[in-house]
């Protein structure tokens, strides 16, 4: 399911297959957790180059359900009409950062939901069930993801668990053209990491993940733990780091040598006002950006920074306007797309070294 098409260091460029295309990465995958990128249309979406999203099992779940998806659109491309590749992640993580935990088990985990405290059980089997229903291309095993810090008792013995479940899950029958990834766990601890990965490696998954990571613990021990990490994955194996993260966690990623990476910080902080640009984070709700005429990012191509200056985008957003939102969505997740495309072309011409350091001392050297 994968090529590697060329390695700069250890960052690496590779084109992954799916049922619903290829995807060129390193790539930043949109989330669209409710089976919507908020305030992005699908348009929107294909225009930008965004070659593949994610859905959430537990929201899904929850509402308008797996079953409705499936009946009505014969799976989340059909439901909201997407035709490009889905990953959806399997609801353990939302479940613990969501929803009222009652109970961890070995059958799973009973909680009660965020909208109407009804009582569910996601087990590991159920999990996929709802994913087979979504019909996503990429399907996440169902984890545990313990907050940092934690002692190394705790990581094992949730590391066993996770494995424990990662073996339900392989044994469960989804569509044909459905890939699983496992998911590593082990905090920062590499000889927890590294077991855990071959035992995930023992049974085969056709991708890994790794979960468990910008949840606590400090910037620079998560960098530290992927540049000695990351590298020792499988070569033939997609590597996709979740849930993470902001512009620079994504090159650092990219830099140990991931794949594939999402994040809801471009779309949520859009929503707060926050534009992502080449000199850093910029709030446009900032008084000095009143009577400003030029675009939120002058170093940007979209068509959001080609039309609109910072002065009639702080307005619409002081005001209250919806189109602030989308306005600023689109471009955050532009300039995603487009700084994993660029790091691409820097890894296939074996310059990526450069990229990254122009890039990290213009993105660190002002602030608004
Ligand atoms: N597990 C799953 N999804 C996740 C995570 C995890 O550990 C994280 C942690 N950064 C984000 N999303 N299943
Ligand atoms: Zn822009």
């Amino acid at each position: 399911m994968i090529k590697v098409e060329g390695y700069s260091g250890k960052a690496r460029a590779t084109t992954i297959t799916t049922e619903h295309g290829e995807i060129k990465t390193p790539i930043f995958m949109p989330v669209g957790t409710r089976a919507s990128v908020k305030c992005m249309w699908q348009e929107d979406l294909y225009e930008m180059n965004a070659q593949i999203i994610l859905g959430n099992t537990y929201h899904l779940y929850l509402r308008p359900g797996h079953e409705l998806i499936e009946k009505v659109g014969g799976g989340l491309h059909g439901f909201m009409n997407w035709d490009k590749p889905i990953l959806t992640d399997s609801g353990g993580f939302q479940v613990f950062s969501l929803s009222d935990i009652n109970k961890i088990t070995e059958e799973g985990v009973t909680f009660s939901s965020h909208i109407d405290g009804s009582k569910h059980l996601i087990s590991p089997e159920k999990s996929m069930e709802i994913q087979k229903g979504l019909g996503s291309d990429i399907v996440m095993a169902f984890d545990e993801c313990p907050k940092l810090p934690a002692t190394k008792d705790t990581l094992r013995e949730s590391m066993e668990l996770t494995l424990r479940w990662a073996k339900r899950c392989i044994d469960y029958k989804l569509r044909d053209y459905q890939k699983l990834f496992g998911i590593v766990q082990g905090g920062l601890h590499k000889d927890l990491r590294t077991e855990c990965m071959q035992r995930l490696e023992e049974m085969d998954f056709p991708g890994l993940a790794l979960g468990g990571l910008s949840v606590g613990e400090k910037n620079e021990e998560m960098v530290d733990f992927l540049n000695d990490f990351v590298h020792t994955m499988p070569d033939q194996k997609p590597r996709y780091l979740m849930g993470v993260g902001k512009p620079l966690d994504i090159l650092n990623g990219i830099r140990a040598g991931i794949d594939m990476f999402d994040c809801v910080l471009p779309t949520r902080n859009a929503r707060n006002g926050q534009f992502l640009t080449h000199d850093g984070p910029l709030n446009i709700k900032n008084l000095r950006f009143r009577e400003d005429t030029l675009p939120a990012d002058p170093s940007c191509d979209c068509k959001v920074c080609k039309t609109y200056s910072r002065s009639y985008i702080r307005h619409l957003y002081t005001t209250g306007e919806f189109l602030a939102g989308n306005l600023i969505t689109y471009h955050n997740l532009y300039f995603m797309i487009k700084m994993t495309q660029d790091a691409r072309q820097a890894i296939l011409d074996d310059r990526f070294d450069d990229y990254y350091k122009e890039f990290y001392n213009r993105y660190t050297s002002r602030k608004w």
